[in-house]
């Protein structure tokens, strides 16, 4: 576990999450313009529209990043990542638990797993994740039930705990501070609004994401 995920982002450590609210593109509209840009793996997060659609959506987005040569992850439906056959799947603390969801999707998987506190990110690392991701580090308007800030010393906090288990950090999360939250301990960032939001220019906003320094 775990070298497969970090692995799949190359020299980069932009992990971007589709939202198709935002940005008004399709999922795999995003993933074509994300893999454009030089992004290789990437989230699919739908949380308003039924599993139906998402299904729908979630097998041309698969189908366009098999051509593409990039990785998808499913956010909370293992049902979804193994029906549309996705590389792997994204677990919040309210989800079908990381070990439930590895019987069903196989040890070849990658399985993330969302954490709020250092004791859930503790947790975490004793169970079958390629990943544990902490967040929100900063304070964001993406996600309404998002929990008190953790803040980069959390953050670092949080590295030290882990060793060496990949480490992905979430929530506010822009090309300003990008550089301070690895510094401080993250493997890879997880961004929404500052690669969607109105207004901005993706195709920038991404390109400034992945060649930070
Ligand atoms: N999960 P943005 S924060 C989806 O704390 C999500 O686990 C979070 O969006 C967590 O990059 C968050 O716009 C929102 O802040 C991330």
């Amino acid at each position: 576990m775990g070298s497969n995920f970090i692995q799949a982002f190359g020299s980069t450590h932009l992990y971007p999450i589709t939202d198709q609210h935002i940005s008004g593109l399709s999922h795999a509209e995003q993933v074509v313009l994300l893999n454009n840009c030089g992004a290789t793996l990437i989230q699919l997060r739908e949380k308003l529209d039924p599993p139906v659609k998402f299904f729908e959506q979630a097998e041309s987005a698969v189908r366009v990043a098999r051509d593409l040569g990039a990785k998808i992850i499913i956010n909370d439906r293992v049902d979804i990542a193994l029906a549309v056959k996705a590389d792997g799947v994204h677990l919040g603390q309210e989800d079908l638990p990381p070990d439930a969801a590895r019987r069903i999707l196989g040890s070849e998987a990658i399985i993330g797993f969302s954490t709020h506190t250092l004791n859930q990110a503790r947790l975490a690392a004793q169970m079958p994740v390629d990943y544990v991701a902490i967040g929100p580090i900063f304070s964001t308007t993406t996600k309404q039930s998002a929990n008190a800030p953790v803040g980069l010393d959390g953050l670092a906090r949080v590295r030290e705990a882990l060793g060496a288990i990949p480490l992905v950090a979430i929530g506010g999360i822009t090309s300003e501070n990008i550089g301070a939250v690895i510094k401080a301990g993250a493997d890879v960032v997880a961004v929404i609004g500052d690669i969607w939001a109105p207004a901005k220019d993706s195709r920038v906003r991404i390109k400034r994401l992945l060649n930070y320094s």
